[in-house]
C-alpha cells in the first residue's frame, strides 16, 4: 500500500506539526512539495485536497484530510497504538480531556499571540521581502507574555501541559515556537524558566530535531 502522503514540507509550520506526529509514531510516509511561490496550493489539484487552498493536506489510502491539528490527531489515533505511542491518552477520559484542553489553548490563545510575530519576523521577510510591522510585533509580544504567564504557572505544577506525561498538547506547540525561537524575541522565554525547560525538553526529541532541521526560512 502507498505510504501516508503529506502535501507540504516542514518549512510550512502547519505541515511540520503533522510531520513530527508521523515521526513520533514511526510509520513510513512521504512528503510531496507544494510550490507556494507558484501558488500551487491555490490550483485545482491542491484545492481538491484542501478546499481552503492551504498547506498541509494528508492522504492515507482513500482518506484525504486537511487542518493540521485534526490531521495530527488522526495520525496519532490511527498509528499510535501499534507503535506504543500514546500522545492522546484516550484510554482515560480525564487525561484525554486535559490533552484536549491544552491543545485548544494552543489553537485559541497561544497561536493567535505567537503567529503574528512569526509571520512578521520570519515568514513575510523570507517570502515577501517585507520588513516586520513593529506595532503588530509589539502588541503580539505583550499578548504572548500574558499567555506565557499562564503556561509558567501550569508548568510549575506539572512537567508537561496536560500532566506529568508528554502528549500532543505539548507537541502541537512545536512549529510556531520553533520559528519564534529563531527571532530576536526568543529571549522572552528567559522570563519563564519552567516554559524554557519545557521547550528544551520538547526540542530534545528526535521528531522535533529532525523536522526542525527542515525549517529554514531565512530573510
Ligand atoms: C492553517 C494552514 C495554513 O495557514 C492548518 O492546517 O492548521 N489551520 C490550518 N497554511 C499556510 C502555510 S503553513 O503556515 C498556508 O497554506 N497559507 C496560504 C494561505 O492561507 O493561502
Amino acid at each position: 500500500m502507498a505510504p501516508v502522503t503529506v502535501f507540504g514540507s516542514a518549512v510550512f509550520a502547519n505541515a511540520a506539526r503533522v510531520l513530527v506526529c508521523l515521526e513520533e509514531v514511526g510509520i513510513e510516509y512521504e512528503v510531496v512539495e507544494v510550490d507556494y511561490m507558484a501558488k500551487e496550493h491555490k490550483g485545482p489539484e491542491h484545492l481538491s485536497r484542501n478546499p481552503f487552498g492551504q498547506i498541509p493536506a494528508l492522504q492515507d489510502g482513500d482518506v484525504m484530510l486537511f487542518e493540521s491539528r485534526a490531521i495530527s490527531k488522526y495520525v496519532l489515533r490511527k498509528y499510535g497504538k501499534a507503535s506504543n505511542v500514546d500522545l492522546l491518552r484516550e484510554d482515560s477520559a480525564e487525561e484525554a480531556a486535559l490533552v484536549d484542553v491544552w491543545t485548544e489553548v494552543e489553537a485559541h490563545h497561544y497561536f493567535p499571540a505567537i503567529a503574528p510575530i512569526v509571520y512578521e519576523c520570519v515568514v513575510f521577510p523570507a517570502r515577501l521581502g517585507m520588513q516586520p510591522n513593529q506595532k503588530v510585533v509589539d502588541e503580539s509580544l505583550e499578548k504572548l507574555g500574558k499567555v506565557l504567564e499562564i503556561y509558567e504557572a501550569r508548568l510549575s505544577k506539572s512537567k508537561y501541559l496536560a500532566g506529568d506525561f508528554f502528549s500532543f498538547a505539548d507537541l502541537t506547540h512545536f512549529p510556531y515556537t520553533y520559528y519564534f525561537m529563531k527571532t530576536t524575541h526568543a529571549s522572552l522565554l528567559d522570563k519563564f524558566p519552567h516554559v524554557k525547560a519545557w521547550w528544551e525538553d520538547l526540542m530534545s526529541r528526535p521528531s522535533t530535531k529532525k523536522h526542525g532541521a527542515g525549517m529554514f526560512l531565512e530573510p
